[in-house]
């Protein structure tokens, strides 16, 4: 008899943060893994994944992929959103993990084989202050690393994005409710070019530089900072305004050279279409979990190489590595990825997700294993169970709620 899936059952666990995987177990006694974190908002996606699609996976042929994804896609009448399409992703993910089991393959394989060597990385540095922000760049560089997110503190607020209190960044807060943070633009944009030109000055000119706006900006404001920070030579500056406003990115791009990078918010290549299309972006970083799975991305990547965008994939440490891993084997065999973002990982979420991929000098690779060659070690996520977490919310300076 054909084989057919036997099981799917969901795991949410806490490893140092919130991790929700979907193990998809076929009737040859095949296993796949798939990741459906969507940050702060974990149990939504596991009832939906338990209530509503576990049970009608059952029985379905494990090998047929595509026929799956469009089932739970257009199946299911209401469509797209964080949650149905991280829930498609896991889902995704966990049977191109079988697909390469049982072909003994590595996935990347199965996408076409490689294009590259490695993955290029970027990394994240922060620092309040700027002797503190070039020690975690310098780190980095030591590391091997050739490209560096810079995030650093504004005088006259409290919290900024991507700068934290402790030695590792880490958004989610362990609380019942999400904390609130004081945001003000304007101060936002009058340090961040002097800290990036400082930045520029100690490391050269062979250092690619990012930095990270998390849609905060208004167009007017995206425009104007975009600007003043040409002279830096940014490898991209990310997110420079809310990412659902599709329009707001053509008053930018008429505005500046600056290369702009968005979309880790996005789900679906309609999301995006507009600005890959018209060209508006140059870099779309669309998260392989959160838009789709392995299927999706490929889509929206595909479409961005039509139009000469590149991929550049989300990778922040609340996507699990098994979206790392689906991310590294579409990147490695994806003409038109240009780098991985990497925002490591503390040691628990290793243990916990043992995994064939390995980092090392600002490289990712894939590694050899069949599938997408991660596993879970059950012991350390049932010492370790969910616990609430959220992502802070921001308020401006008058107590407006604003983007965080
Ligand atoms: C990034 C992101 C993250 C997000 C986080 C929210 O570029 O890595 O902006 O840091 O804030 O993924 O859950
Ligand atoms: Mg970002």
């Amino acid at each position: 008899m054909a084989d057919r899936i036997e099981s799917a059952d969901v795991i949410v666990a806490s490893p140092g943060r919130n991790y929700v995987t979907i193990r998809i177990t076929t009737s040859d006694g095949l296993v796949g893994l798939g990741d459906a974190t969507v940050n702060g908002r974990e149990l939504a996606v596991a009832s939906y994944l338990r209530d509503h699609v576990a049970p009608i996976l059952i029985g379905r042929d494990p090998n047929a992929i595509e026929d799956t994804w469009q089932y739970l896609y257009r199946g299911v009448y209401w469509r797209r959103g964080p949650i149905s399409m991280a829930a498609i992703g896991g889902v995704d993910m966990a049977l191109w993990d079988i697909l390469g089991k049982r072909t003994h393959q590595p996935v990347y394989q199965l996408l076409g084989g490689r294009v590259r060597q490695w993955l290029t990385t970027y990394r994240h540095a922060f620092g309040w202050d700027l002797p503190s922000l070039l020690d975690q760049v310098d780190r980095h560089l030591a590391d091997g690393c050739t490209h560096v997110r810079v995030q650093s503190g504004v005088p006259g607020l409290d919290t900024v994005y991507g700068v934290s209190r402790t030695a590792s960044y880490e958004p989610a807060g362990r609380a019942a409710r999400p904390s609130e943070e004081r945001w003000d633009a304007e101060r936002y944009i009058a340090t961040v070019p002097a800290v990036l030109a400082a930045v520029r000055e100690h490391v050269g000119d062979e250092i690619g530089l990012l930095h990270d706006a998390h849609h905060r900006l208004n167009p007017n404001q995206a425009a104007r900072l975009a600007r003043a920070v040409e002279p830096v030579g940014l490898y991209w500056l990310e997110d420079v305004t809310p990412a659902e406003d599709q329009a707001a990115l053509e008053f930018v791009r008429a505005h500046t050279t600056t290369p702009l990078a968005i979309g880790e918010v996005f789900n679906t290549v309609w999301d995006c279409q507009r600005l890959i299309e018209n060209r508006l972006i140059d870099y779309i970083r669309c998260a392989v979990v959160h838009a789709g799975g392995i299927s999706h991305a490929r889509t929206i990547f595909t479409l961005a190489q039509v139009h000469g965008v590149q991929a550049a994939p989300h990778g922040p440490s609340d996507v699990s590595p098994i979206t790392l891993a689906a991310s590294i084997h579409l990147g490695i065999a994806t003409h038109n990825a240009a780098i991985q973002e990497y925002m490591g990982y503390p040691d628990l979420v290793h243990e916990a997700f043992p995994h064939a991929w390995t980092f090392s000098s600002g490289h990712l690779e894939p590694g050899e294993a069949p599938g997408l060659g991660v596993d879970l070690d059950e012991d350390v996520l049932r010492a370790h169970p969910y616990t609430a977490a959220y992502l802070p919310v921001a308020r401006r300076l008058d107590g407006t709620l604003t983007d965080w």
